[in-house]
């Protein structure tokens, strides 16, 4: 096994693989900025290299420091975590160029699934179901138009070089096509420095799940089963569990699911840790949508139900074992759900609240695991994304794992910056998620169901008395005449 690692990360992420390499008997070296001099992973690993300034270019996704770094400490391996250089296929070659092992797949097998286009293609040719659409980049409007009319409206145009939602774009009519298609291409050239954009049908609030693959260097491939990843804001993920609450009701969807990802991965001759994301629609049709080619934030929930520690598979694969486990051996019990606590204000549109945490009490207790990156003292920068912990829970039955969500989330005592913790405990009160009906429309139903007692009774109140109002008054001739201004806005909402 390798003597010692780079662990290319920061936070919570930093401190999770520090831990793996201990338990393996690995030496860990961590990278810190000026922002993560006191941090956590640094304290927790056996020696730390200073990469430079916070922002990010000049630290965590500096190809060249990150390799000096390695270089000066004899590292035998860097492991980028997720983010960062994860799916940067030249920092997976420039490390094979340094004769350090990257942990995770081949650079060519990150080029194949990283651009939409080409894994879209890929998966057509080995067999698994895509969305409907084009297979190839929109030549010109005329063949965009006659595209959408076969598939019939709305269409999405999405960035080839695109990904997690941006350069994402819907056409309800043919009337919009050629100027969305002009501000999409504008905007993927502006965003990927690629202008190409393609054409697919629209699922209509599909599920999204994802299946984790392990592949080794010796024809090896397995899946691990899936993860349901619907509720998510801003295509910013809030909460995963595994199993999804549909392999429950259809146990049958996760063995074609499972099958088809790894017919995608044996296509891109894909090795290590990765991802195929699938849109799942209300007749259970799955459609492949991207490939993720490296660790996900939410592997825990993964590692829950199956037992297997994922880090530790990356690292044994990288090395060159061969994975001992087959299809067969995999199985799944109980249920897992994952929170990802944020440094944000629920109520202030979920705006970063870095700072310094002053008082910190953090859940544990049975079958609570707690990914963290935190201490008291430790301030929160402003520079990267303000993830503090993961907090999953394993329980026999998906209402056994609510419930001890929640009692752990109730444990949460953080002070000197908000957090999302208390809003968690609003979503797994709500009845729809209880019943396990998600879609990626769900917190959009989540937060127009809600009503905040201490916001929405009064601003309820205060509009019915403004309608009552302003049915007293004549009917605005323009707005602000007649009706006072915001008098007039209160009529249009409840009106609306
Ligand atoms: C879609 C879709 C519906 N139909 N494609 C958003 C992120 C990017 N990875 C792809 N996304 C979507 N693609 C078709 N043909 C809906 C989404 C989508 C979504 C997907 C996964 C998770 C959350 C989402 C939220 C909004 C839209």
């Amino acid at each position: 096994m390798f003597g010692k690692v780079l662990v290319s990360n920061r936070g919570e992420i930093g401190v999770r693989l520090i831990r793996a390499l201990r338990e393996l008997g690995i030496r860990s070296v961590a990278v810190y900025s000026d922002a993560d001099q006191a941090s956590l992973a640094v304290s927790l690993a056996d020696e730390a290299a200073y990469l430079g300034p916070s922002p990010s270019t000049e630290s965590y996704l500096n190809i060249g420091k990150i390799l000096d770094a390695a270089g000066r400490h004899r590292v035998d391996a860097i492991h980028p975590g997720y983010g960062f250089l994860s799916e940067n296929p030249d920092f997976a070659e420039a490390c094979s160029n340094a004769r350090i092992v990257f942990v995770g797949p081949p650079a060519e097998a990150i080029r194949r699934l990283g651009s939409k286009i080409s894994a879209r293609k890929l998966a057509i040719a080995a067999g698994a179901p895509v969305v409907p659409g084009t297979e190839q980049p929109v030549a010109d409007l005329d063949q965009a138009k006659s595209i959408a009319r076969s598939l019939g409206y709305p269409v999405l145009l999405k960035a080839s070089a695109g990904g997690g939602g941006k350069g994402m774009r819907q056409v309800d009519r043919e009337q919009d096509l050629a100027s969305t298609l002009r501000d999409a291409s504008s905007e993927a050239q502006r965003a990927f420095g690629n202008s190409e954009v393609y054409i697919e049908k629209v699922v209509v609030e599909p599920r999204h799940i994802e299946i984790q693959i392990l592949g080794d260097h010796h024809g090896n491939l397995i899946h691990l089963g899936e993860r349901e990843c619907s509720i998510q804001r801003r295509h910013q993920k809030v909460i995963e569990e595994c199993p999804s609450p549909v392999m429950l009701a259809y146990p049958e969807l996760r063995q074609r699911m499972g099958e088809a990802a790894l017919r995608i991965a044996r296509a891109a001759a894909y090795t290590n840790a990765g991802t195929m994301e699938f849109l799942v629609d209300r007749d259970r049709n799955f459609y492949f949508l991207e490939s993720n080619t490296r660790l996900q934030v939410e592997h825990p929930v993964t590692e829950l139900v199956t037992g297997l520690d994922l880090v530790e598979w990356q690292l044994r694969i990288a090395f060159g074992e061969r994975l001992t486990i087959s299809q067969e051996d995999v199985s799944w019990s109980g249920s897992a759900m994952e929170c990802r606590i944020y440094a944000e204000d629920p109520d202030n549109s979920f705006m970063p609240s870095p700072g310094r945490i002053e008082h910190l009490r953090e859940p544990s207790g049975p079958g609570v695991r707690l990914d963290s990156g935190i201490y008291p003292g430790f301030t929160v920068p402003l520079d990267y994304d303000p993830l503090l912990a993961k907090l999953a829970v394993w329980g026999p039955a998906r209402e056994r794992a609510i419930g001890r969500l929640d009692r752990a989330l109730a444990e949460y005592s953080i002070s000197g910056i908000r957090t999302n913790v208390a809003f968690f405990r609003e979503v797994l009160a709500d009845a729809e998620f209880r019943a396990g009906r998600l879609s990626t429309a769900f917190l959009d139903g989540f937060f127009s169901r809600r009503t905040k007692p201490d916001v929405s009774l009064e601003s309820e109140a205060a509009a019915a008395l403004a309608l009552a109002a302003s049915f007293a008054q004549p009917e605005p001739a323009a707005s602000g005449e007649g009706v006072s201004g915001w008098l007039a806005e209160a009529r249009r909402n409840l009106l609306r």
